[in-house]
């Protein structure tokens, strides 16, 4: 009786449990709010669904399997150690500074401008310099548009830069602020907070929708001028050792996921944008929206770091950047 009992219930428990998932650890180098990870999270849920509950993708946030080193979780994605990563193009420029094309400073005049270089020819040219690097793109996503803020003064000319503290994500805008007199200093995102409150540092510059407003940055920034001076895409990579393990079946799945949960993504970043002025504003930040011919000075000032950056990038990318950035 009991035997069978046993036998009955392990049958039955074997019946209803699907077969083991195959857990995937995806990095990323933002905060648990962000559209970063509610990119990864719709990723995840999107292949579940997708492959029948196959894959298991495990979000970490705020670069935690890379020991809170942001521009190491491409690396190591690279050589197998993460599987998964959703990360901006200025963090692999130490890996590959060809990405920090998509970031020249005034490069993009819109949204329209970005998404024919992602679609493009420039961004199957980033596809392929990646795959060397031992990681496989499987869609491009959205930081945004960077913008700066500080808790000194509004910043209507680059003459309001002069001797700004201000953190920088990577070594391109190290260069850029220099042009703009500030004094930059490059610093992790997760170790940024903390110094703006303490006045470690004055500013720092981020996408509304994706990170600043998500990260409460405005809670320790008094100033934000929206000058648009660098536009960061997010790319959903996967380790080329495990796509390459893949049937095609396999990959196609993993495909259409991402393409999916990165063209969300990019949506609800630009809706968070487009609604986040009025947002800052209610929450006490002042705003300073400069207009064209303020614009022009930004970039005029930045001419030495487009130009220092392009050599190092190399002359045949900056052209195919700078052909669909301006192509109407
Ligand atoms: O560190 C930053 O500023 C962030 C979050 O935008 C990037 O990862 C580049």
């Amino acid at each position: 009786m009991f035997t069978r009992l046993a036998l009955g219930l392990t049958a039955a428990l074997s019946l209803s449990l699907p077969a083991a998932a195959e857990t995937l650890r995806l990095s990323h180098n933002t905060g648990d709010q962000t559209t970063w990870q509610k990119g990864a999270d719709k990723f995840a849920e999107l292949l579940a669904a997708e492959t029948g509950g196959a894959y298991d993708v495990r979000v970490f946030p705020n670069a935690q399997l890379s020991g809170g080193d942001q521009m190491k979780q491409a690396e190591m994605t690279g050589r197998g150690a993460i599987d998964l990563v959703l990360t901006s193009a200025i963090n692999v420029t130490p890996l590959a500074p060809e990405m920090a094309a998509f970031s020249l400073p005034y490069l993009y005049p819109d949204y329209a401008a970005v998404d024919r270089t992602t679609a493009g020819a420039a961004g199957d040219k980033m596809e392929e310099i990646m795959e060397g690097h031992g990681i496989h793109v499987l869609a491009w996503g959205e930081n945004g548009f960077r913008e700066v803020t500080n808790s000194k003064r509004p910043i209507t000319s680059p003459a309001d830069m002069a001797g700004l503290k201000m953190r920088v994500a990577g070594p391109m805008y190290i260069d850029v602020m220099n042009d703009l007199g500030a004094n930059p200093q490059q610093m992790q995102w997760t170790e940024t907070f903390p110094a703006l409150q303490q006045g470690v540092v004055d500013g720092q510059e981020n996408p509304i929708g994706a990170v600043i407003i998500p990260q409460r940055v405005y809670e320790v920034q008094k100033y934000i001028t929206p000058w648009h001076y660098s536009y960061d895409p997010l790319f959903l990579g996967i380790s080329k050792a495990r796509w390459d393990g893949f049937d095609d079946a396999t990959k196609a799945q993993f495909q259409k996921a991402a393409d999916e949960a990165m063209a969300w993504q990019i949506q609800i970043s630009r809706d968070a944008t487009a609604e986040g002025l009025e947002f800052l504003k209610e929450q006490g930040m002042e705003v300073y929206e400069p207009s064209a011919e303020e614009l022009a000075a930004f970039r005029e000032a930045t001419k030495p770091s487009f130009e220092k950056w392009s050599n190092q990038i190399g002359a045949d990318i900056v052209q195919l950047f700078t052909d669909e950035a301006n192509a109407q």
